[in-house]
């Protein structure tokens, strides 16, 4: 054998070859950073101004109008192409400015490309304006942690995923404390304008900042950001004004690529079936959209489970002169049936395998989970505002949480306390597995929400397929469909006869193309029983090997391989969509700032359309305010979006539902949506769910 030449690593390492294939820049990366996205005819002038548009309505929470009183009234604002502006609004439109910029919540794709886009228009409106990047989320607005962004770090970061120029957090500016300190940093850097590029939780705080810095003559602007698509904005007519966060197009791309090669390696290895959990706190779009991209086997949708009737249940309480509250909503045993249905009629063609789509959310829309929710997240938020010490460094240990829940029931008994968690509760709880009882009791986020990601949503939900399973294969109903034509070749390879053993072995022999071994034939004992009944086997006879061979094969195993898909997609590079939507978003952010404007989100309306439709718009944040609960208390926030079950792309998905199950023999009906592809034709310039629905709206 030929030995390998000892090499010296440091003049290896010197080599220029060596350095240039180690380099950290390869082609992709140059493209994305020389790429220029194109500008929504609005800034295709030198200047830009603002139209206000009043005939968008919205119904204005009392609350809201108390605590935001200074921007409530505020209009949406529609920017315009401008070639002269009059002297008041040039000057204004041109004045220096300093403006900084934060991202809040999690990372999402084209976060970088909306500071560029401010950084470019900031920069052609006045060299001297001078754009402030605060570190690592809102902390970096309270402690005053900031660097400045100049054209190197603008040029290096563009088109590029992540939010890692400036990094982000999840610190919410909600008490007094926090807001004296974030005003006292605005002051210290004279800042005209503030950027809070951020989730509903976080532009519901932009629109608390806009209130209370208004007076210091500071304006602020929130940007729709997050992978999860639950931003999403209509007006009190459901006129849409921003049909998705920036982020999503990206992130449901990612998973898509991911998942669609699940698929090709399932049907080619024919023994798995993928569990892929898919982000999205709360919301299904990712899991809709990643279903629209790849065809995979079964996706659950949340908000249609939470829409589930048992009409079976109905009719029975009906008859009973009852109602039956519990057939409205879909249980977590009725969901773990559902998916063991789909998975028993794909074996039954002889498709033991497939691809199953979970939304991380998927156990807010199921009735006793929800109702778990609730309870705790009272229970925890009551503990924590009536003592000193926060519940879960009180109660460190699963046991201990578990145990003050016991009192709780215990006291509930006897007629005291706050009863909300009875006995009942009590026992419903400690019958769920150890580890999803933990995950129900988790600390909640910054924002008082429940942290999904911390949940093992599959876990819970395929424990019970499973279990669901083994009945049905004990029951017989659980089997792998045999080709007809196999059968019949494997037998008459060793001269047996099938038209005698069809018809002893199957209960749809000769009839269908996938025999079905019968229901009481679930063992080498039960198959030598049915055939010494037949008189096809003398009592001590072995059972022939080609009827051996055939009843093995029918006999299911369930393998699943688990997949989270998430903080991945949240990471990657932008499609080409999010790098102009984002672009452009940054472009709107100073349109609004040098307009003058304040309290309002920068939006891009019609992006379900072509480019040339795309117009950039500031939406008032104010009005958009509801009362929600959250820490156990009232507070003003804005709705996130759910999917919508009426729309046309859910609609698209319900009807395709059974043939992406692909009950037909052999073929499946996946699709290769390929990898995000930056340079050359892509495939989707924008995400599926929003070209459905403007087709919806058009046809
Ligand atoms: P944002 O709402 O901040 O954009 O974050 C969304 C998200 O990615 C969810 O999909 C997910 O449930 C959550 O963040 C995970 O949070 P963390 O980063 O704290 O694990």
């Amino acid at each position: 054998m030929q030995t390998q030449k000892k090499i010296k690593i440091e003049t290896f390492l010197k080599h220029p070859d060596v350095q240039e294939v180690i380099r950290n820049v390869n082609q992709d990366l140059i493209e994305r950073r020389e790429y220029t996205p194109p500008m929504c005819r609005a800034f295709s002038g030198e200047y830009t101004r603002l139209e206000e548009d009043a005939t968008y309505r919205f119904h204005i929470d009392k609350e809201a109008r108390i605590k935001l009183p200074k921007i409530i009234d505020s209009k949406v604002q529609v920017v315009e192409r401008s070639e002269a502006l009059d002297e008041p609004s040039l000057k204004r439109y041109r004045q220096p400015r300093n403006i900084g910029i934060v991202f809040s919540g999690g990372p999402a794709p084209g976060g970088h490309n909306v500071i560029a886009g401010l950084f470019d228009a900031a920069k052609k409106a006045n060299p001297d304006n001078r754009i402030f990047g605060f570190l690592v989320g809102p902390d970096g607005i309270i402690e005053n942690e900031v660097i400045e962004i100049d054209s190197e770090l603008v040029d290096k970061y563009r088109n590029l995923g992540g939010f890692t120029m400036i990094k982000t957090g999840r610190t919410k500016i909600d008490s007094q404390d926090k807001m004296t300190f974030s005003r006292e940093t605005c002051r210290k850097l004279n800042l005209n304008a503030l950027v809070v590029v951020g989730g509903d939780d976080s532009n519901t705080n932009a629109a608390f900042l806009a209130q209370e810095m208004i007076d210091d003559g500071v304006q602020v602007i929130g940007v729709p950001k997050t992978i999860d698509g639950d931003i999403q904005v209509r007006d009190a007519d459901n006129r849409e004004l921003c049909a998705m966060s920036f982020g999503f197009h990206s992130a449901a791309r990612a998973f898509a690529s991911d998942i669609s090669n699940l698929c090709t390696d399932c049907s080619s290895d024919i023994k798995y079936w993928h569990i892929c959990k898919v982000m999205g706190r709360v919301a299904s779009h990712l899991a809709m959209e990643v279903a629209l991209q790849t065809h995979a086997n079964m996706t659950l949708i949340g908000e249609d489970l939470a829409n589930y009737v048992d009409q079976r249940r109905i009719v029975k309480a009906e008859t009973e002169g009852e109602t039956d509250y519990t057939a409205y909503g879909m249980t977590l045993r009725h969901l773990s049936r559902v998916i063991c249905h789909g998975i028993v009629q794909r074996a039954a063609v002889g498709k033991n395998y497939g691809v199953i789509v979970l939304p991380e959310g998927i156990l807010e829309f199921i009735n006793e989970i929800q109702v778990f929710i609730i309870k705790l997240n009272t229970i925890i938020a009551n503990y924590n505002r009536t003592r000193d010490v926060d519940f879960h460094t009180a109660f460190p240990m699963l046991e201990d949480k578990r145990e003050y829940l016991r009192r709780m029931a215990s006291l509930s008994r006897e007629g005291k306390g706050s009863q909300i968690w009875r006995t009942r509760d009590d026992d419903l709880f400690n019958d769920l597995p150890a580890f999803f009882q933990e995950g129900l009791l988790t600390e909640r986020d910054s924002h008082g929400n429940f942290q999904f990601s911390l949940v093992e949503t599959d876990k819970v939900i395929m424990d019970l397929v499973q279990d669901y399973l083994n009945i049905l294969r004990e029951n017989g109903v659980y089997k792998i469909g045999i080709p007809r034509v196999f059968f019949r070749k494997v037998l008459e390879k060793d001269s047996l006869d099938p038209n005698i053993f069809g018809p002893i072995l199957f209960h749809n022999y000769p009839k269908d193309d996938f025999l079905l071994t019968k229901p009481t034939i679930i063992s080498l004992k039960t198959l030598t029983q049915a055939l010494v009944d037949a008189k096809a086997l003398k009592h001590d006879d072995t059972i022939p090997a080609p009827i051996k061979k055939i009843y093995l094969k029918s006999v299911p195993k369930f393998k699943t391989q688990t997949h989270f898909y998430g903080y991945d997609g949240r990471g990657t590079d932008p499609t080409r969509f999010d790098c102009i939507y984002t672009y452009n978003l940054g472009l709107t952010v100073f349109s609004l700032i040098a307009n003058g404007v304040s309290g309002q989100m920068a939006a891009i309306k019609n992006l379900g359309h072509e480019f040339s439709e795309w117009q950039p718009i500031g939406i008032p944040i104010g009005p958009l305010m509801h009362l929600e609960e959250r820490k156990g208390k009232l507070a003003l926030v804005i709705e996130k979006s759910i999917v919508d079950v009426k729309s046309p792309a859910f609609q698209i998905v319900k009807a395709l539902r059974e043939n992406w199950l692909a009950l037909q023999p052999n073929e499946d009906n996946y699709r290769r949506p390929g990898p995000i592809r930056f340079t050359g034709l892509s495939e989707e310039d924008r995400p599926i769910t929003l070209k459905l629905n403007a087709l919806g709206k058009n046809l």
